[in-house]
């Protein structure tokens, strides 16, 4: 990658996946975009921004032409919750912004990185060890526009030559901007309200097991991913990539190590309990790992410290 557009700069990955890019390939060659969430002033301060909608082909094909874009990281969507509610717009955003990516680097020979989900396998994907390649049947809108996302991005490779690349997100947890509309979001929720009322109310059940990961190793695999010698790539869209699988009992257990008095209640939301019950328990990273040699860095309990360290200064 050299010149780099992130669309979705504002979100929960984009607002530190632009400074990341920009330390390592320089401030100027990444290019913030973002619609209505305004971004942090340390990113319109240190590099190039662009307001602009993902859905406008005509503006995107302009801001590539600007700026000599050769990648674009698309991190542009309706999450699983959100979408939900409503379906018709998860969908046009989320399969819009993929096709207007990937038609705009079909011109410029370029790169497409756009992150696929936990929330692509549905209730007849198996649940434990979830292979790379297996039945995907979700039963999300948000889910079956990831899969349709995948398969549009493996197409404009094969037919077109676009080096599009991605992996298969579990849960992100961060501590810079809120998620918002996912169905994981109760494993970054649980660390703030620990800091700020020392209680959390959960809205999955206990038993409920996700695959997570902490932004750091979520921002590398974006890096890695997009860096890895092409000839070993036997996948491309996309790999399945973890860190680690818990359920509320689990994170909770980890946060009293830390904060003894905290506690938590459960007072389930049958919309994202469903969602997470049709989401792989944990999956298998074989391919990503013989691939292009992914590893995690961060597990529970290293996360958990972390996210209190930084958390209690933050809040
Ligand atoms: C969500 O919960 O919708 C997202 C995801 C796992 O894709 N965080």
């Amino acid at each position: 990658m050299k010149n780099i557009l992130v669309l979705g700069a504002a979100g929960q990955i984009g607002s530190e996946l632009v400074p990341y890019l920009r330390n390592i390939y320089g401030n100027h060659a990444v290019v913030a975009a973002y619609r209505s969430t305004p971004l942090p002033e340390a990113i319109m301060e240190s590099g190039p921004c662009e307001n602009m909608d993902a859905l406008e082909a005509a503006k995107l094909h302009e801001i590539v032409k600007k700026h000599k874009i050769d990648s674009i990281i698309n991190l542009v969507a309706v999450l699983s919750a959100k979408g939900e509610g409503n379906p018709p717009l998860a969908w046009k955003i989320n399969m819009e912004s993929q096709l207007n990516a990937l038609e705009v680097m079909r011109e410029v020979k370029g790169a497409v990185f756009t992150p696929s989900s936990i929330g692509a396998f549905g209730p007849t994907t198996p649940m434990d060890n979830t292979p790379q390649d297996t039945l995907m049947r979700p039963s999300t809108v948000y889910g079956i526009s990831k899969v349709a996302a995948e398969l549009l991005a493996d197409y404009y490779h094969l037919k077109f030559g676009v080096d599009a690349r991605g992996v298969r997100y579990p849960g992100i947890i961060s501590n810079v901007t809120l998620p918002g509309g996912g169905t994981t979001d109760y494993a970054v929720e649980i660390y703030y309200e620990a800091i700020k009322s020392k209680s959390y109310t959960c809205n999955l059940g206990a038993g409920t097991f996700l695959d997570m990961m902490y932004m750091p190793d979520a921002l590398r695999a974006c890096v890695e991913i997009m860096e890895a010698d092409p000839s070993k790539l036997i996948h491309r869209n996309c790999f399945n990539v973890t860190a680690m699988s818990f359920d509320p009992e689990m994170i909770s257990a980890e946060i009293k190590k830390h904060i003894p008095e905290f506690r938590m209640e459960y007072k389930v939301d049958p919309i994202k309990q469903a969602i997470a019950n049709s989401w792989p328990n944990s999956m298998d990273q074989t391919s990503a790992q013989q691939e292009w040699n992914w590893k995690p860095e961060y597990n529970l309990k290293s996360m958990t410290e972390d996210m209190l360290k930084v958390l209690a200064k933050k809040l």
